[in-house]
Parts: structure tokens; sequence; C-alpha cells
């Protein structure tokens, strides 16, 4: 692949936005790589500020990450839980012995004033992650889920009902309020950014929730390079979590065309999975760039393999629109 000199952006959720973030990371320097990240999952528990996928990212570019359940730490000890269960605290939300430690420290930093970009910056570089993870704002965004029986919040909705109530749309309470990271717009708006990647997250409740932040979709939208989604949908289905049963629900085509539609206007390439090589065609017709290769990221093979496949695509729509 000819060298990719230029910095990128990625935004990412949970587990699918950190593999390729987690492959990016392997290709380029740090100083070419920001991740902005969804906060809507964040909430308060236990007197605790927890950032979900702030952590998910971060223990997967710590390389801590626990890869059998997609989030929390691996090698985890569960003393703190069973002895909170015994006497009677709230266990519907597991916190592990070494995770708890990531809680406690951004809570404590919280209450002390520090800005959230802040505290992950301090959390991070104590892992030795060397490149940027950019909260999409310091101020909260909380993602509520809109269900027939009324609104739930995220980790109600997704860890304590697991995704089983039928979601009719989801409310970021407190986006229109937010201001951007500036460390985000600065990332966008760097004259050397030669790509912005939206990760396969899932794209209602990790990517819309950072579009949702006023500025952003403004900001990715006059950035001067081109505008990659990889789909979280192959064959139909999610690699992991809710996203094609939300589909269903919300009555839109379970399919990675309609992922390509739901960010019409925002993006130039979109990529496919080859297993859906087929819907090629619909997604051009939209106006799209369409790469087609391996989306299922399994190895850390897959995930630089795919990072460098969507570099490159980057690079060749780059060239197109100069
Ligand atoms: N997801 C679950 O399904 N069950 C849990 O008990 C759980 C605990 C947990 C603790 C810390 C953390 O950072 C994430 C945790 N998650 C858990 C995942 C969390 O619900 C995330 O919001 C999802 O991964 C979606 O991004």
């Amino acid at each position: 692949m000819n060298e990719f000199t230029g910095t990128c952006v990625a935004l990412s959720g949970g587990v699918g936005g950190a593999k390729l973030a987690l492959g990016l990371s392997r290709i380029l320097a740090p100083a070419q790589l920001d991740v902005i990240v969804n906060t809507g999952d964040d909430f308060e528990h236990l007197g605790l500020t927890i950032c979900p996928d702030l952590d998910t990212l971060t223990y997967t570019l710590a390389g801590l990450n626990n890869t059998e359940t997609g989030w929390g730490r691996a090698g985890e000890t569960w003393t703190f839980m069973a002895s909170l269960r015994a006497l009677g605290g709230e266990s519907w939300f597991q916190l592990g012995d070494g995770d708890l430690a990531i809680h406690v420290e951004r809570t404590r930093r919280l209450a002390a004033g520090e800005p959230l970009s802040r505290v992950t910056a301090e959390l991070t570089a104590r892992l030795e992650i060397e490149l940027s993870v950019i909260p999409m704002s310091d101020d909260p965004v909380r993602t509520f889920v809109e269900t027939a029986a009324g609104a739930l919040a995220f980790q109600h909705y997704f860890v304590r009902d697991q995704c089983a109530p039928e979601v009719t749309g989801f409310e970021f309470r407190g986006a229109k309020t937010a201001t951007p990271s500036p460390m985000a717009l600065g990332a966008l708006a760097d004259p050397a950014l030669d790509a912005v990647v939206i990760c396969p997250s899932n794209p209602f409740i990790s990517i819309d929730p950072i579009l949702a932040v006023p500025g952003l979709r403004g900001a990715i939208e006059d950035a001067a390079a081109p505008v990659i989604a990889v789909s979280p949908i192959v064959g139909g289905k999610a690699i992991k979590g809710p996203t094609a049963k939300m589909m269903v629900e919300l009555g839109v085509t379970q399919s990675a065309a309609s992922v390509a539609r739901h960010y019409d206007g925002l993006i130039d390439g979109f990529v496919l999975d080859s297993e859906d090589a087929a819907s090629g065609d619909e997604i051009r017709a939209l106006g799209l760039d369409v790469l087609t290769t391996n989306t299922v990221m399994q190895s850390l093979e897959d995930r630089v393999s795919l990072a460098a496949d969507v570099l490159e695509f980057a690079t060749k729509l780059r060239s197109k629109s100069k």
C-alpha cells in the first residue's frame, strides 16, 4: 500500500470500533491517528461515572481488553461484585476488581473539576497509549432508548434488560447544549487530514450520538478529507450487539445498504464485506464509492488488514477529489 502520510480521524463506539481503531493504530504513527469516542453510553452508577465506550477503546488499545465479553478487563477477578451482592447492592452491571479502578479514578478526577477529555488523556497515557482518545464532548450526553413502555436509560436497555425492549427511537439527552470536544474539532480541521473513518459500530447508538453533538457533524462535512464508513452489518446480521434487531424494529431493512443510506450525505465511501458484494451497485447508486473486502475482524491481522484497506481506499478517493 502506498504510504499514508496524512492524519486520520476515526469515530468509534465500543467493540467494533475499537477493533478497527486497534488496526489503524498498528499502521499509523500516534500523531497520525485521533479517535473520537461516543459517550452516550455513559452513566452514573454506584456513585461512579462509568464511560463504557471510552473504556472498551482504552483497554483494547492497551491490550488489556476482555475478548470474551467485549468489555472490561482480561483476567478479571470479581471479589468486589460478590461482596456488593452479599450486601444487597446493585449487581446487574458487572464491575470487575481491576476495571473498578478506572471508574474510581475517573470519578475522583471529574469531581476535582478535570474535564473528561483531560481525564481520558491522563488515563490513556498511564496505560502507555500514545494516540489521542477523544470523548465527543466534555459535557454529559446520555442516550435514552425510546420504547413503547417509555424511555430507557441506555445501560438499563442494553445490560439490565438485555436489549429485549422493542425500540421506537433514541434521544441523546444533553446533546443540544453539549460543546464539541475542542480536540475533536482540531483534529477534523487539521490540513493534514486525509481520512475520516466511521468505524463499524452501531450507527444508531454509537455513531449518531457523536453526530448529534453540535458542530461535529458540520466539522466532518467540512473536512477536506474523504469520509468512509465501514459496515457493521454483514449478511444482514450485526457482528455483535443489537444493530440488526434495532433496524427491524425501526422498520429499516437490516442490510449494509441501509447503513450506507443512514450516513447518506455525510460519507464519500462505504466499505462492504465480501459477503455483501451484491449490494455494491445499490450503494453506488447513492453516489458513493464502494470497497468490498473482509470486514469481519477475528484476528489482529484482520484488524490491520481492514485498516490498511480503508486507508488505501481513502487515498484513492482523495486523489480522485483533488
Ligand atoms: N455489558 C453487559 O452486557 N453486561 C455487563 O455487566 C457490563 C458491564 C460493564 C462494565 C464496564 C464497562 O465499561 C462496560 C460494561 N458492559 C457490560 C458493556 C456496556 O454495557 C457497553 O455500553 C456496551 O459494550 C455497549 O457499548
